[in-house]
């Protein structure tokens, strides 16, 4: 028998997705197809909306890469089209992108030019992850133990070390900064959103870009994962260049960072203790 599926035909959105040098600067029209596979037999019960997959998000989420990001392939723009709709919605076991280029400016009489994808969501497995956290601004120590509080899945947490801050403006105050390690099966970009919720809940204040903050949370590694997507690099891309990180990371995983990488890494720290003793209120 067919799993059920949502089925999005026609969508039609100006993008700026190609190869040739002509295609570099000016919008075209694309239509993107979408089967999605998720279990419909709940709201098929029940008649309401929050028991599915809504096509009208979904849709939307497509529409934003098609519109908002520029590739050369048709190939990486359905990819990104079905990363970003199988992380829209947790029931989504897979989804089918159909990315046609209407009228391509080929020399011949051509209707669409376009590639069919399929991406499963990938069985959860538990990883080893690591993240990174840093605080410059109000009471550093009681907004990293708020947010280690609140992560899932920890199994260790690295001394804390205070850091000269690393770029941007330089009469900023230092930093106390950390890395948590976790035992989880949450996928990067449900690590990010966890992230994103305790920078907002930690009150994050950033006064300007690479300046003082409140709450910083970064993912850093997600077992032997690799994307690189606009709002998510894993590994962390400048992880390898920041002693604030190398040296916490260090203290959990000494098999992950190098002496030399250590020494040859940017900014100084100074190590000052495990989170939990560190100014613990009497
Ligand atoms: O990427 C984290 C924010 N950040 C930091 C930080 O956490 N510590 C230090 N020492 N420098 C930093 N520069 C930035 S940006």
């Amino acid at each position: 028998m067919d799993a059920d599926r949502i089925e999005v035909r026609g969508l039609r959105v100006l993008g700026v997705h190609g190869a040739l040098p002509e295609e570099q600067d000016r919008a075209q029209p694309f239509e993107i197809d979408l089967d999605v596979e998720a279990d419909l037999s709940v709201a098929g019960a029940s008649d309401h909306l929050a028991d599915t997959v809504d096509y009208g998000a979904i849709t939307a989420v497509a529409a934003a890469v098609v519109g908002g990001e520029r590739f050369r392939l048709l190939e990486r723009l359905a990819d990104r089209i079905a990363s970003e709709v199988t992380g829209a919605d947790p029931r989504i076991r897979a989804v089918t992108v159909t990315v046609r280029k209407l009228r391509p400016p080929l020399p011949v009489d051509l209707t669409s030019a376009g590639v069919r994808i399929t991406r499963a969501r990938l069985p959860r497995r538990r990883q080893r992850a690591f993240i990174g956290l840093g605080s410059n601004l109000g009471d550093r120590t009681a907004t990293l133990r708020t947010a280690v509080a609140a992560l899932p899945d920890v199994v260790a947490v690295s001394p804390v070390y205070e850091t000269d801050p690393v770029g941007g403006p330089d009469d900023q105050p230092p930093f106390l900064n950390l890395v948590v390690e976790l035992a989880t099966d949450l996928s990067p970009r449900e690590l990010l959103a966890i992230a994103h919720q305790l920078e907002a809940a930690g009150g994050r204040v950033r006064l300007e870009p690479d300046g003082p903050r409140t709450l910083d949370v970064d993912i850093l590694l997600v077992g032997d994962l690799t994307l690189d997507e606009p709002d998510l690099v894993v590994p962390h891309p400048r992880m390898f260049h920041r002693r604030f990180v190398l040296a916490p990371l260090a203290d959990l995983a000494p098999d992950l960072v190098t002496p030399p990488a250590l020494a040859a890494a940017e900014g100084e720290v100074r190590r000052i203790g495990p989170l939990a003793d560190h100014r613990r209120p009497s």
